[in-house]
């Protein structure tokens, strides 16, 4: 049985990649924080319905910002997979809290690559960074991929490139089997609330039970490219099992504005978003990224991995999810 390693196991994609692992029969072990409120509630479905003695998740406290402790983690765990997936993601906040951001993101990277090296070269760690289409930034080329140079426009994202150097860099000198998904926006029913996507479609479904009457949003002119989740996990776990470790882009090649999203999302339902929708300057960024796109190709050839889900799928996917948990019913519209 292969043992995985999770910083950011109570995140979007942590819970979605335990799943995966678990369901792939691994022992998974995750890193949660000390928290004064409830923070595993996307991961608590993994010990429903099981015996005690089959679970296999396995969950510590700790914190990026901590060195030691990770470092005597890994020691007593000596897992055959790590995923890197923990950090302050969102890219506002950063702006208000770079130097916090910079030392998850960046220093914690760094502080997780040591306490791998520190197992010594006789347990051999695959590594996997989450790093992150905002380093493209406002980028020259359109589509992005490998070899499209970096110009990150926030903290979040000069945490995110320092993070991708560092990983490449272990894996120049020490011979560390790490590597880097680079990868664009990805969405689904557990993402965070006051991510775009999550904002409209959990906003809608309390406009649709009455709760609300107004969705306040900033810049929503910026494109993306949107994938669903669940995919992207299994690139990630594609990545640790090649022989060779490398960097991938991983996306879907559409680009969408955030009015795609909310014209697709309110017509589900029936409504238009401009009887909803106001602009709030609190929501615009000091600088933002106008557009992203991103040219997988190079993960299509050799990890064979492609999106199963499009847009229109993710926001029906995501819209039907929100009205369920304001106890609607997404059938009722079809959904
Ligand atoms: P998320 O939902 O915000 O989850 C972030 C995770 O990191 C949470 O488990 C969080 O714990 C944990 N965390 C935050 N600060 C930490 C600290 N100081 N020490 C240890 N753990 C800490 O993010 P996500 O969407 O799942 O993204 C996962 C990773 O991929 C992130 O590194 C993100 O930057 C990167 N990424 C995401 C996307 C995307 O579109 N989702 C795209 C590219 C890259 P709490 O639950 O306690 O807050
Ligand atoms: O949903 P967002 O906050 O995602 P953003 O900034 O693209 O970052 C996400 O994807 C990155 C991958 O490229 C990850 F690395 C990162 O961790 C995170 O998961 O914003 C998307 C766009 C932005 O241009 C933003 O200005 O939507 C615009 N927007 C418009 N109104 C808004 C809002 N964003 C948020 N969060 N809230 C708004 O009200």
């Amino acid at each position: 049985m292969k043992t995985a390693f999770i910083t950011g196991i109570t995140g979007q994609d942590g819970s979605h990649l335990a799943d995966l692992l678990i369901a792939k029969g691994y022992e998974v072990h995750g890193v949660i924080r000390r928290s004064s409120a409830f923070n595993t509630g996307r991961i608590m479905h993994i010990y429903q319905d099981v015996h005690q003695e089959d679970v296999r998740l396995h969950l510590h406290y700790g914190d990026l910002t901590d060195g030691d402790p990770l470092m005597r983690l890994l020691d007593k765990i000596q897992p055959d997979e790590i995923y890197n997936l923990g950090a302050q993601s969102h890219v506002r906040i950063s702006f208000d809290a770079p130097l916090y951001t910079a030392d998850v993101a960046a220093l914690g990277t760094l502080r997780m690559l040591e306490a791998l090296r520190s197992l010594g070269a006789d347990h051999v760690v695959r590594f996997y960074q989450a790093s992150s289409s905002e380093m493209f930034g406002n980028s020259k080329e359109t589509p992005q991929n490998e070899n499209t140079p970096f110009r990150p426009t926030s903290p979040y994202a000069c945490a995110k490139v320092f993070a991708f150097h560092q990983a490449c860099q272990y894996r120049e000198a020490y011979g560390i089997h790490a590597s880097n998904g680079i990868l664009f926006n990805h969405e689904g029913p557990r993402r965070g609330e006051t991510f775009v996507t999550r904002k409209i479609t959990r906003g809608l479904a309390r406009i649709m039970d009455g709760k609300d009457q107004k969705l306040f949003l900033g810049n929503i002119d910026a494109k993306r490219d949107w994938g669903y989740v669940a995919d992207y996990v299994e690139a990630m776990w594609l990545m640790l099992q090649q022989d060779e470790p490398d960097d991938y882009v991983i996306a879907t090649g559409k680009m969408y504005s955030v009015r795609d999203f909310l014209d697709r999302a309110f017509s589900l339902v029936g409504r238009d978003w401009r009887d909803f929708v106001e602009i709030d300057p609190r929501y615009f960024r000091p600088s933002d990224v106008a557009e992203l796109c991103g040219d997988a190709s190079k993960a299509r050839t050799k990890l064979g991995w492609a999106p199963s889900t499009d847009f229109d799928e993710l926001v029906r996917i995501m819209v039907a999810a929100d009205l369920e948990a304001e106890n609607l019913d997404p059938t009722k519209y079809g959904l």
